[in-house]
């Protein structure tokens, strides 16, 4: 398996062929189940289908589908014309989808249901029709391309500004599965992924097609898990691993206890990303879970995960250490190293970083400096090498005057048992000054005396210009559909 990786496509393909893992469940959609042999046949007919349409080697196809095996199957034909997958969040409103539209000029879209309308004056197809015209047609050749050629364009989650368009290469996904999914993870064929993040988003695109596709394993794919459905669709699934996200897992404990009562045996391992896990957190999944949790951090530039915690070394309360194949170092504001110690922006190198940006050659040129990506995440390196996740560059509150960490304020209130979820924004008072408020989630009812308590706990730990001046209890907060936090939309208070 050394040669170098072609067509992603036939990469699999091929994969699954010479490791017998044809007959292999690749997914399974509610009651149905796919095999890996299955998947791979329909994508190389799809992808006569979409040539059929028009679609040659280079052009793009937008992806407006939710994960199901049309989802998949799109993806994977389209990678074997070598033309380019734009997959985007089918949920986004119709002018979003028109900007992702104008700004990747798709020569087709592939839509989901109730998407028909969208796109319009685009050639489109609905996914329902390639799924019924695919097993009637040839089988495709894999297009040749080699590991640089352009495979799929993700879309940054955009928490502030125009989400950017991120660009990886054929190469990317074994070389994130090598080093991710088999060496920290330790994916077999046996494993069953149930990944909360969505296939469009790095993190699930990886969790749930990558490493499945790459192990001979299989993947429960779902429209929408929520913490109501996830304990039967583990128990009916046997879920080996879980991927989720830090405000998923709260709720999860919320709703279901501390316990685990057998309901989660069959769960090896529970993966969160996208947003630091609380200390506190992490202890009632493991307890709900009888298993670890593993922290880790990516992005959308680094293809996957570039920190991780693993089996052997798992430190909670940091994001890991670099995976293999990936160095940190951690840099000031100028891009210049911090000494040992201090904390700094994660500037991150490593083999799947994007070669950049779809059409924006400056925003390119800000983050990838001499080979290095800045992710504009805080962090500081613990005597173990881990790293402990201190926010983004951008989450910093300015008041007073005086720069603040709303993090550490947020660990010190999450510490109160009648707080689920906090978080603390510098707001206008009025009169023209900021002050430090804390948005805080109740676990249970409001009670009197309540936000008093709060600030009482801040005062305890805090320094004075750290302590909220106010508390606000709301119903939930602001995330975008990847579960990160919408911190300018709690400082203008628009949610
Ligand atoms: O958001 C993250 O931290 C992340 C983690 C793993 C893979 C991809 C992403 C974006």
């Amino acid at each position: 398996e050394a040669e170098a990786p072609g067509n992603l496509s036939a990469q699999l393909a091929e994969l699954a062929e010479r490791r017998g893992w044809g007959g292999r469940i690749a997914f399974h959609q509610g009651h149905r189940a796919w095999t890996h042999g299955e998947v791979h046949d329909l994508a190389a007919r799809a992808a006569t289908v979409l040539a059929g349409q028009g679609v040659r080697p280079g052009d793009r196809v937008l992806l407006a589908l939710p994960d199901c095996p049309a989802w998949v199957t799109a993806f994977l034909a389209t990678a074997r014309l070598g033309a380019v997958a734009v997959p985007v969040n089918p949920e986004l409103p119709a002018a979003d989808h028109a900007f992702l539209a104008e700004d990747t000029g798709p020569v087709l879209c592939v839509t989901g249901p109730g998407l028909e309308g969208r796109f319009a004056g685009r050639a489109r197809l609905g996914a329902d029709q390639l799924m019924a015209l695919a097993p009637a047609a040839e089988p495709a050749p894999a297009h040749q391309v080699d590991a640089h050629t352009p495979l799929y364009v993700q879309y940054t989650s955009g928490a502030t500004g125009r989400p950017k368009g991120v660009v990886h290469t054929h190469g990317d996904p074994r070389t994130y599965h090598d080093l991710v999914g088999r060496r920290v993870l330790r994916i077999t064929p046996e494993d069953v992924t149930l990944s909360v993040s969505k296939l469009f988003f790095a993190y699930g695109f990886g969790n749930a097609f990558v490493f499945p596709l790459f192990s001979g394993s299989s993947a429960v794919l779902v429209d929408r898990p929520t913490s109501a459905t996830i304990d039967e669709l583990v128990a009916r699934h046997r879920v080996t691993l879980l991927y989720s996200v830090p405000s998923a897992y709260a709720a999860l404990v919320a709703e279901r206890g501390h316990g685990h009562e057998g309901r989660f045996a069959s769960v090896r391992a529970a993966v969160s990303a996208g947003e630091g896990l609380p200390e506190g957190l992490a202890r009632q999944v493991t307890a709900l879970f009888g298993a670890p949790v593993l922290e880790q951090i990516g992005s959308t530039e680094a293809g996957h995960a570039f920190c991780a915690n693993g089996f052997a070394h798992n430190h909670p309360g940091t994001v890991g250490r670099p995976v293999p194949g990936f160095e940190v170092e951690l840099r000031d504001r100028d891009g210049h190293p911090v000494p040992d110690g201090e904390a700094g922006e994660m500037w991150v190198r490593g083999p799947t970083v994007t070669p950049g940006y779809l059409n924006r050659p400056e925003e390119t040129a800000q983050a990838l400096v001499g080979g290095w990506l800045a992710t504009r995440d805080r962090a500081c390196r613990e005597p173990d090498g881990s790293y402990r996740h201190l926010g983004r560059a951008d989450d910093m509150e300015m008041v007073g005057g005086i720069t603040v960490s709303p993090l550490e304020v947020e660990a010190v209130l999450r510490g109160h048992p009648a707080v689920r979820e906090v978080v603390v924004a510098a707001v206008p008072d009025g009169r023209g000054a900021s002050r430090l408020r804390a948005f805080v989630v109740p676990a249970s009812p409001v009670r009197d005396g309540l936000a008093d308590e709060l600030v009482g706990l801040a005062r305890e730990s805090l320094a004075a210009f750290e302590v909220p001046r106010s508390v606000s209890f709301v119903p939930s907060l602001p995330r975008t559909a990847t579960g990160k936090l919408r911190r300018h939309l709690v400082r203008r208070g628009a949610w």
